[in-house]
């Protein structure tokens, strides 16, 4: 600054700034009216409209100018219905009934009051304050053993009490620290758990927000600072209706194709055609199972998006339909930024037809990424998004049916890390600046890609991952964590992250398995890919200059045990899809939390460095070097290590053996567990699809039931939405002295490859005498596709197999 310019004496830098912050309220309610089933509350400075959504739900959105707007994001779902509480009005204070709450709000002071009919609090809106420049800021109550959960992908542990986290999507190349309160994704949702009392609050406002469980005690907050505080109370009482109703409410993931299931390997970057074609016939050569390849930005021509580079990929369409053949598929990377370049048609398009990102001034906002200089489509306008969308018939084309969207927070090479914040959007008519919709970019990228993309493939569906997103970014695309590190501190970071975004409407999501950035090695690529052979999304990325981590760069032990887990994942792709079908109708996640299972547990509030695989399949990875055992804790009941079929009690905690090659599992007695055969890639449909039902500890008693219903499909077109799809029920109950295995088909619009449907009880408390209507024949003979029943003496399993469709009970006699 000169010194000799009246700015020597800018009043900032003499006084501070020059408008105090003033904190104003709502005061005193003043009257309040029933608007088309939205109460609106007017007080002496605001006023605010609650809606019921549910028995279990309603929206507080405060409006300040007198202008009711009960529009919301995208994030939110076109609701069916509200409902009307009953209303009451006392000298002190306005209470709404629904049958599952009690929402009080208090005449002098607005604080907001939610109980159940039983008069016990669930939570507290003690106060709302907002400043004259529009940043708003809640205050909740916080008991001592209040518990935290959700806000998608954050670092540090599960249980969010004393932590700090603001949502402004951020590329975070340093390392991802505890420390680190922003990353790519923003979900605005916080759960909060009370002595089994369990309640959500989710904030639509793609704007930067705060959620503060660290700095004041016996409260927590929750800020924006643009745009309106617009709240979604969700009630429980347990955590998995709060999953439910919160992801009823932003939607859940739309049934994947199932390759996208299988093992993804990714480099940035895989550089010519010659090293793919390479890289994919070591795969196959290996036997080590993979559907995909990736292509990071080295394929284009200087980082130009919808281009091939000509020398690196002479022939990408050749390329393309030859690894199909081997059951490969490639997902190229799609990154925002358009290169400044009049030669180049994407660009000047753009230009053309009004497409990119511009200032109030109406010039275009140009910000520097790997193209240089480059434009940035404004997503808000559905036809930007269109034309976009409609791009992507040149990948398409070529035989490609996934998309890879990074930098969509988007990132640009400058010190705000992302476009100005007064870049303007146009929003289909609604102007929003980007500082008030930044956390909406890279879902309306993503989402434009995925139309784009379905549009043009023939009733196939498509594959988008992201790096960024918003709430609601499920239904568009799986997520992975980005920019993590070869370190083991950021393996163990990546189970609470994922099992966070499991809670926070995100199932489809996993970590660069080896980690992105530094160097892994030989211990901690096999213990990634152990754990990550059981994440829903299933990637091997690293990055330029690093040490190289494909599944064979240490040596035949290390690839060996790598290829056994890879594989196990294959084996366990039916009861895989089934969990992800579950996730699409429900919005459970795919990976939980023990916590989420046993919520009346106190030992699993923060457990977090190990998991469940669905509701039955404990997971305890190794994620410290040079260790060959660790803890476990195995909740009430009886659990089956899968390895070596041990029994144990649980409710405690034991020490499980881990050499190298062993990842700790266990089956939780009376589950069920659907595997498929061995595959290399996961839509091989020269494969037989027969399936083997893995019962566990099955006992001839009354008190032994277990339940399991297989949902299969084509696992490639939507033809799933028009009834063709089975659902497979198996029952086995046990009585006195027997058990009974019902098997039936509930839905029956589509008809699997095979002939059989194998059982296998593992370690059953029983040797059944014999099975009615079966034969009991060898163990060879079953193998060889015999109808019968065998025991293996080795151990102690019952093998069955029958005809498909055609048996619908069996009895077997201890
Ligand atoms: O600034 O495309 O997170 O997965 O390999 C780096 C190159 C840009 C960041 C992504 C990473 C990807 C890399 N990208």
């Amino acid at each position: 600054m000169m010194e000799d310019t009246s700015e020597a004496i800018h009043p900032d830098k003499v006084d501070g700034p020059a408008v105090q912050e003033v904190w104003s309220s709502f005061g005193q309610l003043r009257e309040w009216r029933e608007y088309d089933g939205a109460y609106l509350c007017h007080g002496q400075n605001a006023g605010a409209a609650l809606v019921f959504l549910s028995d279990a739900e309603f929206r507080f959105k405060v409006f300040s100018e007198g202008v009711l707007d009960l529009s919301t994001t995208i994030a939110v779902l076109p609701q069916k219905e509200i409902i009307r509480p009953d209303v009451e009005e006392s000298e002190q204070e306005l209470i709404f009934r629904t049958s599952m709450l009690v929402v009080t709000l208090d005449k002098q002071t607005f604080a907001l009051t939610v109980k159940d009919h039983e008069g016990s609090e669930i939570a507290r809106q003690e106060s709302i304050s907002w400043t004259p420049r529009g940043a708003t800021n809640a205050l909740f109550n916080m008991q001592e053993d209040s518990h935290f959960y959700g806000l998608g992908e954050k670092s540090s542990f599960l249980d969010k009490r004393g932590e700090r986290y603001t949502m402004w999507n951020t590329d975070v190349y340093a390392p991802h620290m505890p420390e680190i309160e922003a990353l790519y994704e923003s979900i605005p949702l916080l759960i909060h758990m009370h002595q089994g009392s369990t309640y959500g609050v989710f904030l639509d406002n793609p704007g930067r927000s705060d959620f503060d469980m660290r700095s004041h005690g016996v409260a927590y907050t929750i800020g924006c600072t643009t745009g309106s505080y617009d709240i979604y109370f969700i009630y429980g009482p347990e955590i998995k209706d709060v999953v439910r109703r919160y992801t009823a409410l932003t939607g859940r993931i739309t049934l994947p194709p199932k390759w996208a299931l299988g093992y993804h390997q990714s480099r940035y970057s895989y550089m010519d055609q010659q090293e793919v074609m390479e890289l994919a016939h070591s795969f196959r050569e290996k036997n080590i199972p993979c559907d995909v390849i990736y292509l990071d930005i080295h394929y284009m021509d200087e980082y130009r998006v919808f281009t091939f580079d000509k020398i690196r990929f002479p022939d990408p369409k050749g390329m393309i339909a030859e690894l199909k053949e081997m059951g490969i598929r490639i997902i190229p990377i799609v990154d925002p930024g358009v290169k400044k370049d009049p030669k180049y048609r994407i660009y000047r398009e753009g230009v053309q037809e009004e497409h990119f990102c511009r200032h109030l001034e109406g010039d275009i906002y140009y910000g520097n990424v790997w193209p240089g200089i480059s434009a940035f489509p404004d997503f808000t306008e559905t036809r930007t998004a269109q034309w976009w969308g409609d791009h992507h018939a040149f990948y398409t084309s070529l035989g490609i049916d996934g998309i890879w969207n990074d930098m969509n927070e988007p990132a640009v090479f400058n010190e705000l890390k992302t476009m100005d914040p007064d870049v303007m959007h146009l929003n289909d008519g609604d102007p929003m600046t980007h500082e008030e919709i930044h956390n909406l970019y890279g879902m309306l990228m993503s989402k434009a890609t995925y139309e784009g993309m379905k549009q043009h493939m023939n009733g196939r569906r498509p594959f988008v991952l992201t790096r960024a997103g918003y709430s609601g970014i499920q239904r568009y695309a799986a997520i992975w964590t980005g920019d993590n590190r070869s370190f083991w501190e950021h393996m163990a970071m990546a189970m609470p992250m994922i099992l966070n975004m499991g809670l926070s409407g995100l199932p489809f999501a996993g970590p660069d398995i080896g980690g992105f950035a530094h160097h892994t090695s030989d211990q901690l690529l096999v213990r990634w890919t152990q754990m990550g052979a059981f994440f829903p999304y299933c990637r091997n990325h690293s990055a330029i200059g690093t040490i190289r981590q494909e599944p064979w760069s240490f040596g035949e032990q290390v690839e060996d045990i790598i290829r056994e887990y890879i594989s196990l994942r294959y084996r366990w792709m039916p009861h895989l899809y089934n969990l992800f079908y579950e996730s699409s109708r429900t919005g459970m996640p795919i990976l939980r939390p023990v916590l989420l299972e046993y919520p009346r547990d106190p030992k699993v509030t923060n457990l977090c460095d190990q998991f469940l695989l669905g509701p039955d399949v404990m997971i305890a990875p190794v994620y410290r070097p040079d260790t060959d055992c660790r803890t476990v804790y195995l909740p009430e009941g009886i659990w089956h290590d899968y390895w070596t079929g041990e029994k144990h009690e649980g409710g405690r905690h034991i020490l499980a053996p881990a050499p190298l090659d062993v990842m700790p599992m266990y089956i939780r007695a009376g589950a069920i567990i659907a595997e498929g055969e061995l595959r290399q890639y996961a839509a091989d449909h020269r494969a037989d699809d027969v399936v083997t039902f893995h019962i566990y500890g099955a006992e001839a008693k009354s008190s032994f039931q277990a339940e399991y219903t297989l949902y299969e499909d084509d696992g490639e077109t939507f033809a799933h939405e028009n009834g063709k799809y089975s659902r497979l029920h198996i029952r086995v109950s046990g009585e006195e002295g027997a058990l009974a295995l019902s098997i039936r088909y509930m839905d029956d619009g589509y008809q699997a490859q095979r002939e059989h449907l194998r059982f296998t009880l593992r370690q059953p408390a029983f040797t059944p005498a014999g099975i009615d209507q079966l034969e009991r024949i060898t163990l060879d003979e079953l193998a060889a596709g015999q109808i019968g029943w065998s025991l293996d003496d080795s151990s102690g399993d019952i093998l069955i197999q029958i005809p498909d469709r055609q048996l619908e009970q069996l009895i077997l006699r201890a």
